[in-house]
């Protein structure tokens, strides 16, 4: 007879979706039972299939349905200031690009960072990490790139840290330097990737601040040649790349994220069938980001049908950013992407939870399995599909990082 299995906590009468399972998404364990000690699921599955178990506590789900906490896996959320009247100007007729090469959009963004101390980003900043947190994510990808100098992306990677710190949620950082060029170095774009890839990144990798490292390829950002220089520095500290690949034109970014074996390239809606075959050779994430392609009233949808065709994971993510999708509800990206990018619930479902942990190369969360981090999101639905049905209500019921 074996002894029973310790565990700190048991979450009992779940309707389980575990996301565990490729091939069908929607999978749900009627009377399902997870079981986690020190914060790692030891159990996930139906509750009669279960050891025993040994719990100092049961928490009772009363037949909600129990998911992976949700994973944002690609925010521009630490930025200080506000870009509402550019927003309306916009709807006036100018485009973000006349925007962007007036010295407004992503540079007037900058000089308020810039502006920002600390304690000032850091409050700016929470509230749009903590609407994320209420809608049940666990894991949240932060980029820098609003300071592009050392300093200030020094301050903006410490504060998205300090965030993780001060909230229950893992924070991944990712460097964006090549986001745009600072006007310190106008007409010098090649000078400033040197300052990138030979001063910033190396020295904020050595101070642990740098999970992964990515880049703006793209007409009012870097060329390929900037970004694969970019790329080859990650390569040579060993990080992990991302890429913002075919936002607004086709500079085969995707394919040269593939060739570096990136996680994820992100946005695509101009992406090509090359692009698309290099992406599912590589097993690069693509990462959509509906609230982008609404809030810019973009017209070219991103090769969904082929994506799925090739076999290529698909997140999504809110893009949380001051310029082109100030959104911080990952429920609505997913309502925006089944409705403005015909993905189905299973793929929506999937796109924030096991593709988007892909997508950030987290192989703990993301599913609902044993060694994982117990990461659940419990909510007060009766079906999936109300999850990415509805707009601007928050079903959930409660949420558990770590256990906790
Ligand atoms: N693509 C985007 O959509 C954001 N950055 C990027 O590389 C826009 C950032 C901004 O306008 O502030
Ligand atoms: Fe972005």
């Amino acid at each position: 007879m074996l002894n029973p299995m310790d565990c700190d906590t048991i979450w009992d009468n779940a309707r389980l979706m575990t996301l565990a399972c490729d091939a069908d998404s929607l999978l749900i364990i009627e009377r399902g039972l997870i079981a986690a000690k020190a914060g790692r699921i030891v159990y996930a599955g139906p509750r009669g299939d279960a050891p025993e178990l040994n719990a100092s506590q049961t928490i009772d789900c009363e037949d909600r349905l129990v998911t992976p906490g949700l994973i944002d896996c690609h925010t521009h959320l630490v930025y200080a200031g506000s870009r509402a009247v550019e927003w309306e100007n916009r709807l006036a007729g100018a485009s973000y690009e006349d925007i962007a090469r007036a010295g407004g959009g992503i540079l007037s963004t900058m000089n308020a960072t810039r502006a920002a101390g600390e304690t000032e980003l850091m409050a700016q900043s929470r509230p749009r990490l903590d609407a994320l947190i209420a809608e049940g994510v666990t894991t949240v990808e932060i980029k820098s790139g609003y300071g592009l100098d050392l300093a200030t992306e020094r301050r903006m990677l410490q504060v998205a840290r300090s965030l993780g710190t001060a909230c229950d949620v893992n924070v991944r950082t990712t460097f964006l330097g090549a986001h745009a060029l600072p006007p310190e170095y106008a007409g010098r774009a090649d000078d400033y990737i040197d300052l990138v890839i030979e001063e910033m990144l190396p020295q904020l990798a050595a101070e642990g601040l740098v999970d992964a490292v990515d880049a703006f390829c793209e007409g009012i950002g870097f060329t390929p040649d900037q970004t694969e220089r970019v790329f080859e520095a990650a390569g040579r500290l060993g990080l992990p790349k991302k890429l913002h690949a075919e936002q607004l034109s086709n500079l085969h970014g995707a394919a040269l994220a593939a060739r570096h074996n990136a996680l994820s390239a992100d946005h695509l809606e101009y992406l090509d069938a090359d692009g698309i075959a290099a992406m599912a050779q590589s097993g690069t994430v693509a990462t959509l980001l509906p609230g982008a392609f609404y809030f810019t009233r973009e017209q070219k949808l991103p090769p969904v049908a082929e994506l799925r065709k090739a076999d290529v994971p698909i997140a999504i993510a809110t893009d949380c950013n001051p310029g082109t999708s100030p959104l911080t509800s990952l429920l609505l990206a997913m309502n925006m992407a089944a409705t403005l990018f015909r993905l189905t619930v299973a793929e929506c479902l999937a796109g924030t939870t096991r593709n988007a942990a892909r997508a950030l190369g987290l192989p703990d969360v993301g599913t609902l399995a044993p060694g994982k981090w117990a990461d659940l999101a419990v909510w007060n639905v009766g079906e999936p599909a109300e999850l990415v049905y509805r707009m601007g209500s928050n079903p959930l019921h409660a949420r558990y990082w770590r256990g906790r």
